[in-house]
């Protein structure tokens, strides 16, 4: 496998002007012909004659420049693509492949999804489709014909407005569509299908009305209201908040069953997982209406930040992804409880990005190099790139940062830019300096963030530094800047410095706040102000105070954060010395008393407090992940808690308790949350009557929320009611597999019995289909996921299910395989015996004949 190095840039030598493409659908068979109007890059000067097309898995029918085939001795081709020689100045390519998407399980290029094809090309999948320069900075106009039988496939769809349509002979029919504005061809598309769909208009603030339109296979349509609903709220939103109307007179999206990914936000055009569509609250959580909402966003906003302003290349992905995913989370905030909506991305951050950032798949947001560009579509680009977007509005202040948002897209409007463009236009545009803070951009690994307070004669000096440890290739690190929001409190909790955002620019900084009438509560980082590790050693006094009076409720959440931590940490270690678990912290009790007694009004919030660290979180405090102890810590610290507050804990069920009539929105979600996170606690103590509670709440359920945490709840009490209520819902969900992506899920992650075992068998079920990533993520990523103590069990059967299903993916999927083989790669952060365990499957995973996705991966790990 080659490797390919941001260094290495250089522009392309033709350029595409127009883009011709007609695909002639038949069974067994997509003929594709090409045609290009091609010229010299103007900005090259002398290197024309020789030009690199890329193609892979294409049967190459023709090639002819100016309609004269090539000459064999101008045509070199292989495997991954082919060299033209000899061209002309300005000319017409015209290029004819034959390529087979029955076949295609890669779920890359055309490929079929049940009974319709789709497509999907970021990053390289169009060169699955005909050669091509598969570079985001090669932009053209698109004219797209589709003919294809007129029955089977009645819907044909590409990029732009359709232009003309009509019969073709023998029963098939064609479509013609053109679109109005040049694009890299990784955001064609094109969809043949037999589709039911559900329409709608929005009217933008100019007047123009955009005709909507969301498809998916019959039956579904009454699944797809929400969506759309979200469609047109992102609309609104993205007028109202950063002045960006809606560019075409159409807008399309597309459900479909087998997606490597969440979506896709082809130019009006987007194809979507049906997992970020579908929502119904029969057979959709909470969360789920909620990731529908924000996905459609997500993949809306990129018309402007992404599609409207590209990529150069691929090294700068989150050019489009960081800021995509910015814009994400501020409408996500101005859709929910703006604390927890933060609370959210901040466990991301700190679950799954801190580890990423500290092991062998670490590598900057703007990463040096890669083998396969798909294995960096990482938390890492997305959303740690979205925080250092999030640093530099903090800085420049949200009004300023949005106006430099828009000059950033005015200036660069129809181009293919850089990392460095956007850092240059946010600074002309705010006048911040920037310089240091282009660190953030070129280096991986999380710095650590080190805060001691000294207090003496009404003067609190705060000191600050910070050190980032070495990652992959990258001994040593520079000083980040590092924006860090304090604020300072009373002992009753009143405001005596407001909030405000100091710079550690240098490894040590000391600031000072004079004239403080007493030692106030010191809070730091408030709701994560900059992606780095804080260590603050703080006591449980201080923390109290500020989760019941911090202005910030993200801070609040924090400090309850730090009281569960002390105790699981202790909790821990005594399991590892095989001591009697330690009496739950002083601190923590009054915290977890107080908020029961006098609970915040947003009630997401509450459900938040109450919820102890996430197994992820407790491994991170340590340098070596012990699971037995984590998961023995997590479960006993959970079981005291509900020992010691079970009536409190009844009564705030019995006060949230499903009452009918579903309403996905803030407050009845809120309470819903509250609901399951005291169910699952009472759930600790496996009495028989909050059995028939879980059972009880199961079969009263008018949604899926409710029936998802009485199942929970009842996930690690075996017997008679789990028995009912799964065998239930396996039945009354068996003709929809999203919800049976539950149920494998559910069973995953179930302990008791041989999980091993029970996951092999499940592979093997009708119910499972090894072709479509939804259900390998539900099993084999619940496995993994869901069920640390049957993934890590002692006889290494868990890791050799997995090594198992990489290998067997591999041949189909190397997208998916690589994404598993992840799951292995970390071992080094494991105790052993799970270390040892991990690497052995990750070896012999390495033994074979890999793909270039998931051999870099393995590489990396086994590195
Ligand atoms: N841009 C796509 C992701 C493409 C992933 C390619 N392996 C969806 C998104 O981020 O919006
Ligand atoms: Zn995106």
């Amino acid at each position: 496998p080659q490797r390919k190095y941001r260094s290495d840039y250089q522009a392309s030598i033709y350029l595409i002007d127009r883009v011709s493409l007609d695909f002639d659908i038949r069974d067994g068979s997509t003929r594709v012909t090409a045609r290009h109007s091609v010229r010299r890059n103007p900005q090259l000067i002398g290197t024309g004659g020789r030009w690199w097309l890329d193609g892979r898995d294409l049967r190459l029918v023709s090639i002819a420049v100016d309609d004269e085939p090539v000459a064999d001795g101008a045509l070199e081709v292989s495997e991954t693509g082919l060299w033209l020689n000899g061209l002309p100045d300005r000319f017409t390519l015209t290029v004819v492949t034959e390529i087979d998407p029955d076949r295609n399980l890669s779920l890359e290029g055309l490929y079929r999804s049940d009974d319709m094809l789709c497509t999907q090309c970021e990053a390289t999948g169009f060169s699955r489709i005909t050669y091509f320069p598969d570079r985001p900075d090669v932009m053209s106009r698109y004219t797209t014909r589709v003919e294809a039988d007129a029955e089977r496939y009645p819907v044909l769809l590409s990029n732009g407005n359709c232009i003309e349509s009509g019969a073709a002979g023998e029963g098939r029919h064609y479509a013609v569509y053109e679109d109005p504005f040049a694009k890299p061809c990784y955001l064609f598309a094109l969809v043949a299908g037999d589709l039911g769909v559900i329409r709608d208009t929005f009217t933008t603030t100019s007047g123009r009305e955009v005709a909507l339109a969301l498809y998916t296979e019959h039956g579904n349509e009454d699944q797809c209201h929400h969506a759309m609903a979200s469609l047109k709220d992102a609309m609104a939103w993205d007028e109202a908040t950063y002045g960006l109307e809606y560019d075409l007179d159409s807008f399309v999206i597309v459900a479909v069953g087998s997606f490597n990914m969440g979506a896709m936000e082809n130019k009006s055009l987007n194809i979507f997982n049906t997992a970020c569509i579908f929502a119904h609250q029969d057979t959709a959580t909470d969360s789920d209406f909620a990731r529908v909402r924000d996905v459609v966003a997500h993949e809306y906003f990129h018309n402007y930040t992404g599609n409207r302003v590209t990529c150069r290349d691929w090294f700068q992905l989150s050019l489009k992804e960081g800021l995509t995913v910015y814009r994400e989370h501020q409408f996500a905030i101005d859709h929910g409880s703006p604390g927890v909506t933060r609370i959210e991305q901040v466990r991301m951050i700190r679950d799954v990005q801190f580890p990423e950032d500290a092991g062998p798949r670490a590598h900057p947001v703007r990463p040096e190099s890669y083998v396969e560009m798909n294995n960096f579509y990482t938390i890492t680009v997305y959303e740690k790139g979205a925080e250092l977007i999030r640093m530099m509005a903090q800085m420049a202040g949200r009004e300023a940062f949005t106006k430099a948002v828009k000059h950033y897209l005015d200036k660069h409007d129809g181009q293919a830019v850089t990392i460095e463009d956007f850092v240059l236009a946010i600074e002309e545009s705010t006048g911040l300096d920037l310089a240091q803070f282009r660190h953030w951009y070129a280096f991986a690994g999380t710095p650590r963030l080190r805060v001691s307070s000294r207090f003496a004669d009404g003067r609190l000096s705060l000191e600050l530094a910070q050190a980032t440890p070495a990652t992959p290739g990258q001994e040593n690190k520079p000083n980040f800047d590092i924006p860090v929001s304090v604020a300072l409190f009373d002992d009753a909790g009143q405001v005596v410095r407001a909030p405000e955002i100091v710079r550690l620019i240098e490894q040590r900084e000391t600031f000072v706040f004079d004239g403080l009438a007493a030692e106030p509560t010191v809070s730091v980082l408030r709701g994560l102000t900059a992606p780095v590790r804080l260590e603050f050693d703080q006591p449980d006094d201080a923390l109290v105070r500020l989760m019941a009076h911090d202005s910030d409720p993200v801070s609040r959440w924090d400090a309850a954060q730090s009281l569960y931590m002390a105790t699981l940490k202790a909790a821990v270690t005594a399991h590892q010395n095989d001591e009697p678990m330690p009496a739950l912290g002083e601190g923590m009790m009054t915290a977890v008393a107080a908020l029961l007694a006098d609970p915040p009004d947003d009630r997401a919030l509450l459900a938040e407090m109450l919820t102890v660290p996430s197994a992820t979180q407790i491994g991170e405090a340590f340098d070596a992940i012990d699971v037995a102890a984590v998961e023995a810590a997590r479960r006993y610290v959970k079981r005291e808690i509900a020992a010691r507050f079970e009536a409190e804990l009844e009564r705030l069920a019995d006060a949230h308790a499903p009452s009918g009539g579903y309403v996905f929105d803030q407050v009845a979600a809120g309470r819903r949350r509250v609901f399951a996170t005291a169910l699952d606690y009472l759930a600790c103590l496996d009495t028989p009557a909050i059995r028939k509670r879980a059972q009880a709440v199961y079969d009263a359920a008018d949604n899926m929320t409710d029936r998802m945490a009485a199942l929970n709840a009842l996930q690690d009490l075996p017997g008679e009611e789990r028995e009912a209520t799964r065998a239930d819902f396996a039945e009354r969900f068996a003709d929809q597999p999203l919800v049976m992506d539950k149920w494998l899920r559910l069973q995953a992650a179930t302990e008791d019995g041989d999980t091993a075992a029970r996951v092999r068998d499940l592979l093997a079920d009708d119910r499972f289909d090894f072709t479509n990533p939804n259900r390998v993520r539900a099993l084999v990523g619940g496995f993994v996921r869901g069920n640390p103590l049957g993934f890590h069990r002692a006889d290494r059967a868990g890791y050799a299910l997995v090594a198992d299903e990489i290998l067997r993916l591999d041949a189909i999927n190397p997208q998916l395989a690589a994404a598993l083989a992840g799951l292995l790669a970390p071992w080094r952060r494991y105790a052993e015996p799970y270390a040892g365990g991990m690497r052995e499957a990750l070896a012999r995973v390495g033994e074979a004949d890999l793909s270039d996705n998931t051999r870099e991966i393995v590489d990396a790990g086994l590195g």
